[in-house]
This record gives C-alpha cells, sequence and structure tokens, in this order.
C-alpha cells in the first residue's frame, strides 16, 4: 500500500533522509504512516500540532563505549545504545537487545515500535529501547557480568524508576538484568524498580518470565475467537527457542494446539508428536545450548539446518518469536498455500511489508506485534506497580491481569479499525489506537 496523504509523504521524505541508511526504522514508520493516512484526514488538529513531525524523532539518543576484559585478559570494546523515544504517557520503558546486529537503527526501530504497544497496554509508560553489538553466544558467566556491569557504568546516570526502566530482550534475559541491577545498585546506593525482568528476591514480578509468550496467546485466541475458531486441535509452528518461544509454545499446547516446530538461528526442529517442551527447557534455558540438541533425545524428531526453512511447515496458525523480517513474500506463500489462516506475531516486526501483504490480501487473521507481543511489557508494567507499592502479587493474580490487558488490547485494535472502515485490519487497528493515546498527550502538553 502506498502512502498518498501529501503531508504523511512529506515527513516520511524528511525522516528517510534524516535516517538513511537504518531501513528497519524507515520500514517500521512507513507501516504506521500507512495505517494513520484515515486518522490524519479525520484530525487536522493533530497535524496542526505537529503531533507526527515530533514523534518520528526520539527525544534523546545516548551512544556509548563500553569497554570489558575477556576471559583471555584482552580487552573488548562493544558500543552501547539508550533510544529514549517518547515520554508523553509515562517514563520511557523498553528493552534491552544483546547481539551482533545491533546498531542505531535497530534500537531506533524498536523503541519507535514501542511508543505504540506500550500506550495499547492501558499501563502509563512512554517509548524507549536499548542495547548492544554484544554477542552473548559463548561467553562465559564472568564475561557476561563483566559487559553487563560496563554497560550499566554508563547507563545508570540516564536511567532511574521514574524516568526510564530498561528490561529484557534478545540476548538479555533474567541473568543479565541481574548483573545489570546490581551494578545500578551499587552505583546509585538506592534500591529502586529501575529495571523490570529481575530476579523473584530482588524484586522481580512472578509470571513476567512467562508474559510475552502467554500474553501472545491470549491475544491471538481473542483474535481466533472473534472469529468463529480458536486453538484447540490446531498445528502450530513457532520460530525461535528463546523467552517467547518458550512460554508461547506452553500456553499455545495448554488451550489445546499442538506445537510441532522450533527454531534458532541455525536451524529448526520438526517433531510431529508435538514439541517436549520440557527438554527444550533444558536444553535452552539449562544447558543453554543450541536447538538442535533436541533430536538426540527424540528420534521422531528432525532437525533441518538454515532458520527459514520451518515456515515450509504445513500449520494452521504461525507464531513468530525470534526476530525482525524472518518472514518474507516467499515464506508468507508457503504459509498460505499450505492453508494458515492465522499468523500473529511474539517478535518484533518479524514479517516484512510483502508478507503483509500476502496475509491480508488472502485474508489471514493476522496479530501485529505490537499488539500481540505487548504482554510482555505490560506485565513489566505490573512489575513497577509492584515495586513502587512495596508489595508482590501472586502468580494467579498477575496472569489474571495481563489476560485483562491482552483482551482489552484485541477489543481497542478491533473497534479502532472498525471505527476507520477497516474492520478485521488489526494492525491498522493496532497502529490508530496506540497512536492516538499518545498523540492526545502531545497535543496536550504543547510543543515539546
Ligand atoms: P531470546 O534471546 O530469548 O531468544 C531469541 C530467539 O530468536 C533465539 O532462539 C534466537 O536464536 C532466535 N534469533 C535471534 N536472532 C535471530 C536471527 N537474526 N535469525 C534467526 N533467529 C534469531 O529473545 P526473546 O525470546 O526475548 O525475543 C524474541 C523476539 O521477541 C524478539 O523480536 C524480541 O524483540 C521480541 N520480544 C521480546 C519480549 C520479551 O519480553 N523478551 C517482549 C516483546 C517482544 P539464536 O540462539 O540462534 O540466536
Ligand atoms: O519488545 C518488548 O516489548 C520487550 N522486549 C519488553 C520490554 C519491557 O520493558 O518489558
Amino acid at each position: 500500500m502506498a502512502l498518498t496523504n501529501e503531508y504523511l509523504i512529506g515527513v516520511l521524505e524528511t525522516v528517510k533522509k534524516r535516517n538513511a541508511g537504518e531501513p528497519e526504522f524507515i520500514q517500521a514508520v512507513t507501516e504506521v504512516f500507512e495505517s494513520l493516512e484515515p486518522v490524519v484526514e479525520r484530525r487536522p488538529d493533530l497535524v496542526e500540532a505537529g503531533v507526527i513531525d515530533r514523534l518520528v524523532e526520539p527525544e534523546r539518543q545516548i551512544i556509548f563505549r563500553v569497554p570489558w576484559v575477556d576471559d583471555n585478559g584482552k580487552t573488548q570494546v562493544n558500543r552501547g545504545f539508550r533510544v529514549q523515544y517518547n515520554s508523553a504517557i509515562g517514563p520511557y520503558k523498553g528493552g534491552i537487545r544483546l547481539h551482533p546486529s545491533v546498531y542505531i537503527g535497530i534500537i531506533k526501530f524498536l523503541g519507535f515500535e514501542q511508543i505504540f504497544k506500550n500506550s495499547l497496554t492501558t499501563l502509563p509508560m512512554g517509548g524507549g529501547k536499548g542495547g548492544s553489538d554484544f554477542d552473548p553466544k559463548g561467553k562465559s558467566d564472568g564475561e557476561i557480568m563483566r559487559f553487563c556491569q560496563s554497560f550499566m557504568t554508563e547507563l545508570y546516570r540516564h536511567i532511574g524508576a521514574d524516568c526510564d526502566v530498561p528490561a529484557g530482550d534478545i540476548g538479555t534475559g533474567a541473568r543479565e538484568i541481574g548483573y545489570m541491577f546490581g551494578q545500578y545498585k551499587r552505583l546509585k546506593n538506592e534500591f529502586t524498580g529501575v529495571l523490570t525482568g529481575k530476579g523473584l528476591t530482588f524484586g522481580g514480578s512472578l509470571a513476567r518470565t512467562e508474559a510475552t509468550g502467554f500474553g501472545l496467546c491470549y491475544f491471538t485466541e481473542e483474535m481466533l475467537k472473534a472469529n468463529g475458531k480458536s486453538f484447540a486441535g490446531k498445528t502450530v509452528v513457532i520460530s525461535g527457542s528463546g523467552n517467547v518461544a518458550i512460554y508461547a509454545t506452553q500456553k499455545a499446547t495448554e488451550l489445546g494446539a499442538k506445537v510441532v516446530a522450533l527454531s534458532d538461528s541455525n536451524g529448526y526442529i520438526y517433531d510431529k508428536n508435538g514439541i517436549d517442551l520440557a527438554a527444550v527447557k533444558q536444553i535452552k534455558e539449562v544447558e543453554r545450548k543450541r536447538i538442535k540438541e533436541y533430536v538426540t533425545t527424540h528420534p521422531d524428531a528432525v532437525y533441518t539446518e538454515g532458520c527459514s526453512g520451518i515456515w515450509s511447515i504445513p500449520c494452521d496458525i504461525a507464531l513468530p518469536c525470534a526476530t525482525q523480517n524472518e518472514i518474507n513474500k516467499e515464506s508468507a506463500e508457503l504459509l498460505v498455500k499450505n492453508g494458515c489462516f492465522a499468523v500473529s506475531e511474539g517478535a518484533n516486526m518479524p514479517s516484512t511489508p510483502e508478507a503483509i501483504e500476502v496475509y491480508l490480501s488472502n485474508g489471514l487473521l493476522y496479530g501485529p506485534a505490537k499488539a500481540a507481543n505487548a504482554g510482555g511489557v505490560a506485565t513489566s508494567g505490573l512489575e513497577m506497580s509492584q515495586n513502587s507499592a512495596r508489595l508482590s502479587w501472586t502468580f494467579e493474580e498477575v496472569d489474571a491481569k495481563l489476560q485483562g490487558i491482552m483482551k482489552s488490547i484485541f477489543k481497542s485494535c478491533d473497534e479502532a479499525a472498525k471505527e476507520y472502515g477497516l474492520e478485521g485490519n488489526y494492525m491498522a487497528g493496532a497502529n490508530i489506537a496506540g497512536f492516538l493515546k499518545v498523540a492526545e498527550a502531545m497535543k496536550a502538553q504543547g510543543c515539546v
């Protein structure tokens, strides 16, 4: 879909000029702009207030050196990032990605998406994202700790419980958050909820570990229900085998589906009997090994090299939970050809624009990332509430709140799509609903 609104075309031109060489960021902005065309026509007051011109420019971008010493005594240098994108509706909030592919364009695309996602959660959180090109693979615990401490030695001066609250993302889990929290506390001499995804003994929330994957399935089940379907009895393919993929597998299975495939960046496993999640948790969470290990204990399962082949497995529902642009046009066409009727995104921006076009033109149910994977940050918001109140809720309490939030996110997407004459297009609905709340706040706060 090409933009037709003159004003949006102009702003996008400026974005492209200012951010040349950052294709993922431009892709994320373009997708949102395409959804906003009817809003811009109906709400000239927001254009007048310069909301969109301001929204595309991060409030602050921090880039810093992260020196650390490896196990051989050699100095290593990585680059650290924190993009504080938008604070109109709350403190900056978003994860930290540790992956060799990280550069400023990745962090900006993720931070931009986070603004709308956080808005949809109904909780008061602005958008931000951070990370580093550090590669955690093959590093010892000691190296991970020294990296995390060095990263925080600069980052601590820019964040705070009421200012900017980082969390996990690719390569950042409970271990990394623990090391970062320890260093923050030491440097500031204060114990606050400055990070989420913390360990349960020092302020972490029950159900945060499960939240993104569980939330993805709660959102998807709502979307299926609204269209006379459900997870029960369906075959599901899930990419990735990290935090999001593991807990999506667990919840989809609990809801009656059979998950038959998982992957990592090297390849994918197919188990026609349904994935044995206890084995996956042991390999990934305890031993930190590769997914191909699965077939050594599961002789009926098959491992295939190369991660994109996973989309050639016939399924009813696909849940991409690995990384950006992991489903291209060809993979989307394969899914359709094999009878897949729903794609719901656990990863951020896992589908290319051409893939999304294939879903929409073939009438698939499409749950866009910024709505479908918002359960993680929503539960981070619940962790912040518990930290501020200095109390902790039970797993059941947090899970019930998460379910309520995911239902309300689906409702917002559905209603916004209907209101703008785009019924069933939950991507447009998510972008519009997420945008409007932030836009009203930005307009009310004046030109800042
Ligand atoms: P993890 O680091 O726990 O797992 C990432 C998984 O994706 C691994 O299996 C990894 O394989 C695979 N992967 C990562 N990069 C690539 C790549 N370039 N090509 C192929 N596979 C890749 O991360 P999460 O599960 O936390 O995150 C997965 C996705 O979900 C990301 O897009 C993230 O932004 C998003 N997300 C995460 C949330 C959270 O709460 N954690 C919340 C909302 C969204 P390998 O081990 O080989 O690298
Ligand atoms: O992309 C995301 O929403 C996350 N990585 C979670 C962010 C958070 O603050 O919990």
